[in-house]
């Protein structure tokens, strides 16, 4: 009898959710698991979700095992190993009678959620959980949810695995290679336009991006803010924000997780800070991680960043540091 996983998804009914619900149950993000789903709606939609049930029942599914849905996250929550917390208010909605333009209000709105999904995550699910945070601002909905669950087992982190396919995709385009030959791709700091995509320290077919592309100007002329912009770019160009592309980065996010990272490779995700790399203790950062043999996951810390890395990523810690000053009111 294979083991089985239970899996937490927020904003199930949403975009990003429908391509990424079926991938949690296909043989290939979980191998041999048999992977029990519960997905979480507001009160408003959560009965759209019978439909996506039924659509799970008729896929045909051998790897599918007990599949619920609710408005609670705390009964969602009971025992489970892994929480993809997708679900977020975006900008551009009425919430209570005011428009949400701001990236505060949207820092505070969407903050109010975390507090109650991470103390519900710390109380109720498994004492080494793992929880990728994708709604945005992820990572300080990350920070707000880690505080709240006060259980330094779990592994609290925010997506930036699109960020890094993104970058890795622009890379392999213009040094003519595959995106598999494009390793080591780190993205550091905020899941925001302040991110820095660090294609120096990227290995291109083997070698330092530094030195494959030695062309400062392309780098940060053109590579970091087409980086950087991606989504307003497909936003522009589809009419709707990046779904699929998301659903793929979640899923490869992890799977990272739960398989060894190869030598001289890392994934990116944002997690809370140790420090490494001068960062302010505490603050989920993006870094370049490694899974061990074991299945712990740590910061590398051998990368070496030049006075325009560190430069760049200044800013972006800046401005996580400007995000946890916003939602203060929220901790503990
Ligand atoms: P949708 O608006 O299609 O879906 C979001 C869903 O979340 C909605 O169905 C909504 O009812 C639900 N929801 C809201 N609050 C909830 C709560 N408290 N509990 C459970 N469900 C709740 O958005 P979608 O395109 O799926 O994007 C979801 C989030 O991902 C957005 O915040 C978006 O900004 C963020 N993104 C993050 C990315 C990343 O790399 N970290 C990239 C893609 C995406 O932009």
């Amino acid at each position: 009898m294979s083991k089985s996983i239970k899996v937490v998804v927020t904003g199930a009914a949403g975009q990003i959710a429908y391509s990424l619900i079926p991938r949690l149950v296909d043989g290939n993000t979980f191998g041999d698991k048999i992977v029990d789903l519960a997905l979480v709606e507001i009160p408003q939609v959560v009965d759209k979700l019978k439909g996506l049930v039924m659509e799970l029942e008729d896929s045909y599914f051998p790897k599918m095992g007990k599949v619920t849905y609710t408005d609670n996250f705390e009964e969602a929550s009971k025992d489970a190993d892994w929480f993809l917390l997708v679900g977020s208010i975006p900008r551009g909605i009425v919430y209570k009678g005011k428009k949400i333009e701001e990236r505060s209000d949207l820092l505070s709105i969407n903050g109010g959620i975390f507090v109650q999904q991470g103390e519900a995550i710390g109380k109720y699910g498994k004492d080494d959980a793992k929880i990728l945070v994708v709604g945005n601002p992820a990572n300080t909905n990350a920070f707000i949810g880690k505080d709240a669950a006060n259980n330094d087992n779990q592994l609290w982190m925010a997506m930036t695995m699109l960020d890094s396919n993104r970058a890795k995709s622009i890379l392999a385009k213009k040094t003519n290679n595959n995106v598999s030959d494009v390793k080591n791709m780190i993205i550091w700091g905020n899941h925001s336009p302040t991110m820095y995509p660090d294609s120096e320290n990227a290995l291109i077919s083997g070698k330092l991006g530094s030195e494959v592309i030695n062309d400062m100007n392309w780098m940060e002329s053109e590579f970091i803010p087409k980086v950087q912009q991606r989504g307003k770019a497909v936003i522009d160009a589809r009419g709707a924000s990046s779904a699929t592309s998301a659903a793929k980065a979640a899923i490869d996010t992890v799977i990272a997780c739960e398989n060894p990272t190869d030598s001289g490779d890392c994934f990116s995700a944002a997690i809370a800070s140790d420090g490494a790399y001068d960062v302010p203790e505490g603050i989920i950062c993006g870094y370049p991680l490694i899974t061990l043999d074991n299945g712990s996951i740590e910061i590398k810390r051998d990368i070496s960043l030049s006075e325009f890395a560190k430069s760049k990523f200044k800013i972006s810690i800046d401005e996580l540091l400007s995000e946890r000053e916003a939602v203060k009111h929220l901790l503990k």
